[in-house]
């Protein structure tokens, strides 16, 4: 079954949730591994007065029994502490940058409060949650996932550890999930600033994935390319306007000669090795067995203290874009939405690969492939005497 994630709930419902169809049964979940990636999503310098109410926590109502999967859709709650929805007022001067304007044409109204509500970036917990399922999901098929921030408002991570492990270390003790100490300071001072002028700032996120097995995707039919599935993943993100895989927009500028990845003998049984990874791993729309590299580019959020140019639709006059409660910088939180919608594109990637109703029948359709997809270089000299063979009796 494929995987397939609907969310719903308004920024200020009762609550945002999602059902997550597809998970194999038998996966072991811990709602306080959600809950541990709904807290990451609600950290960072920069958040502003809503994340002191909220305290995310997920309620799994369908899909889970004894802790484990029972490949039904799971239905994941996440309860809004700001449930203001019948209260709040309309709101008519539409937001340069926010979906207001398109939102009050699109839907013929000049009140753009129950569009703003669905645009809000509150959604993004329901995805976080049904991140942290794929996560789950991809971890017991041994791929590790993680996302971070890598700059703010231009300030960016000079250096990043090499592995998962010491990067996510270094990650978690950041105000900023940006695994660079040595830039924090000055981040630090960048948010301080833009809110003290009502102003807010953006960034840019990476993702990484390890252990990812070659295949996920495809090079035959053109929307199932892992490429564009991930860049339309990221985009779908609020914010989020630009994406790149690998070296991505660098690589524009550089020679044929030096934009690709050499590819190097195996070790005994292995895979080919590479002699670096420009691409990201990920070619031809589909990985290639090195670490998935994915880049978002988020643009600085669009609710301003003393609000843009606008024109009021009760009046048809100009007027200040409304003004709304909103985070100065959200590129951290940003970074945690981004490994979850990457998570999720590569499981589903994962699921297509394999089937498999079971955690059991998953693991065991991988283990079949991986063997045989090692045996393409990994057994030279017995397909040389094969192919030997089948000369002969040719001849
Ligand atoms: C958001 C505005 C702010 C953010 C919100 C996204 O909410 P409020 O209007 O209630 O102050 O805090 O982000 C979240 C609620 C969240 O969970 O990330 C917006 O307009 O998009």
């Amino acid at each position: 079954m494929a995987l397939r994630l609907t969310t719903a709930g308004e920024s200020h419902g009762p609550a945002v949730a999602a059902v997550l169809e597809g998970v194999p049964a038998g996966l072991a979940l811990d709602p306080a591994a959600v809950d541990a990636l709904l807290a990451r999503r609600q950290r960072g310098h920069g958040r502003g007065a809503r994340m002191r109410i909220e305290r995310d926590r997920v309620e799994v109502l369908g899909g889970l029994r004894g802790g484990r999967t029972l490949g039904s859709p799971l239905l994941l709650v996440v309860r809004n502490r700001d449930d203001s929805l019948e209260r709040l007022p309309p709101v008519t001067r539409p937001r340069p940058g926010h979906a207001d304007l398109a939102g009050m044409l699109k839907m013929e109204t000049p009140d753009a409060r129950g569009i703003l509500e669905r645009a809000s970036a509150r959604s993004t917990a329901a995805l976080v949650a049904a991140g942290a399922v794929a996560e789950a999901l991809l971890s017991a098929c041994g791929v590790e996932v993680a996302g971070f921030c890598v700059s703010v408002g231009g300030v960016e991570a000079a250096t990043l550890p090499a592995r998962i492990p010491a990067l996510r270390a270094a990650r978690d003790r950041s105000d900023f999930l940006c695994p660079d100490a040595s830039v924090e300071g000055a981040m630090r001072s960048l948010v301080d600033a833009a809110r003290a002028a009502g102003d807010t700032v953006g960034g840019v996120v990476e993702v990484w994935a390890d252990g990812v097995p070659p295949g996920l995707g495809d090079f035959r039919v053109a929307a199932a390319r892992l490429d564009g599935r991930i860049a339309a993943a990221m985009l779908r993100i609020p914010a989020l306007k630009g994406v790149e895989i690998g070296d991505g927009f660098a690589l524009a500028g550089a020679p044929g000669s030096a934009a690709h990845d050499p590819i190097l003998p195996p070790a005994r049984g292995g895979f080919p090795r590479r002699g670096s990874n420009r691409a990201g791993g990920i070619e031809g729309g589909m990985t290639n067995g090195e670490r998935v590299v994915v880049r978002g580019a988020m643009k600085p959020l669009s609710s301003l203290r003393d609000g843009l140019p606008s024109v009021d639709a009760l009046t048809g006059r100009p007027a200040a874009g409304a003004r709304q409660r909103s985070d100065t910088c959200a590129v951290p939180a940003a970074s945690v939405v981004a490994e979850a919608a990457v998570a999720l594109e590569l499981a589903a990637a994962l699921l297509e690969k394999t089937g498999g109703d079971t955690l059991g029948e998953v693991r065991r359709n991988l283990d079949a492939y991986l063997a045989a997809a090692r045996g393409v270089f990994g057994r030279p000299r017995r397909r040389r005497r094969a192919a030997g063979r089948r000369g002969r009796a040719a001849r």
